[in-house]
């Protein structure tokens, strides 16, 4: 039997921007921690997973001001490996508060089936839905936003 070999690609997370600091009117900025987790079925019935977390260590302040929401230039690989025909990648953030239950924003999941090469492309706010309801677009959330591309390596 010969091992069937698929497509190596690679995912990259470009920029993030909160649309809600999660905290009190007075506050500008609030703390965030982010997560990622990509994955996808083989064919052969294993299963990748690659999981990040970022920044490594402590927290980013990010302000909710449309000026300066953004965490642009991330270049962040989220995942780096072989795939068949299935990915799914989830990215998750939460709010830090010292006195009560950190605040979540809203998960992101999208999955991706069928050929590799119908994926390769930059995902962000705007391009799924660029006439109409731009904010049904899966990468424009309730209170994030968020860019990344999937390429060949
Ligand atoms: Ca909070
Ligand atoms: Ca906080
Ligand atoms: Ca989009």
């Amino acid at each position: 039997m010969t091992e069937q070999s698929g497509e190596r690609i690679r995912v990259v997370l470009q920029w993030l921007q909160i649309l809600d600091n999660l905290e009190p009117a007075f506050k500008e900025k609030g703390e965030f921690r982010f997560r990622s987790k990509v994955w996808g079925e083989r064919k052969n019935g294993t299963k990748v997973i690659q999981q990040t977390q970022f920044p490594e260590k402590g927290y980013w302040s990010i302000s909710d001001h449309p000026a300066w929401n953004k965490k642009d230039n991330l270049n962040r690989v989220v995942f780096e490996g072989e795939v068949d025909d299935h990915l799914v990648v989830e990215f998750f953030g939460e709010e830090l508060d010292t006195f009560s239950r950190n605040d979540e924003l809203e998960q992101y999941r999208r999955e991706f089936r069928g050929p590799v090469g119908d994926w390769i492309g930059r995902y962000a706010p705007g391009e799924d839905l660029p006439d109409d309801t731009p904010e049904l677009d899966p990468e424009s959330m309730s209170n994030w936003r968020i860019c990344y591309y999937i390429e060949r390596v």
